[in-house]
């Protein structure tokens, strides 16, 4: 072998262990996995398990909201959502049937929504507007049509 591709072949093969060596050290040292909660839901049940039975928007505290959502081909549930402006949402999702994307234009939102699983998200809308709610996971002939909006005043 040339002395060339040995020097190559070293330098790819050592790069490779650094990297496996940082997300090696990510995951265990810094504890940098993925959102370990994992709330499950028999997806065939999801109109009869609290809370989905009542999807919609609640007050919890001062200027604090939970939204109990499902995502279904191809719309949200509930359909309107008004929070004022300033307001902390606690968004509950999950899905009756297929994978959903729930993404939030102008936030930094945006979860996959699986069926058998629950999402949670919190977010703070402090300024006013019409924000865009997107499924962004292709599921199914009407997936273009899948959006509503979260209104803040
Ligand atoms: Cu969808």
């Amino acid at each position: 072998m040339h002395l060339d591709e040995k020097i190559w072949l070293t330098l790819s093969f050592g790069m490779i262990m650094i990297f496996m060596f940082i997300t090696g050290y990510q995951t265990f040292a810094l504890e940098m996995g993925p959102p370990s909660h994992n709330e499950t839901i028999d997806p065939q049940k999801v109109s009869e398990t609290p809370p989905f039975d009542q999807p919609g928007i609640k007050k919890i505290g001062e200027n604090e909201y939970e939204v109990v959502m499902t995502l279904q081909i191809f719309s949200f549930d509930p359909m309107e959502i008004e929070v004022p402006a300033g307001a902390t949402v606690h968004f509950t999702l999950t899905s009756k049937d297929v994978v959903h994307g729930f993404q939030v234009a102008d936030t930094n939102i945006n979860a996959m929504v699986m069926p058998g699983h629950i999402q949670k998200i919190t977010q703070t809308f402090d300024k006013p507007g019409e924000y865009l709610v997107l499924c962004n996971e292709y599921c199914g002939a009407g997936h273009q049509l899948m959006s509503t909006t979260i209104t803040v005043k």
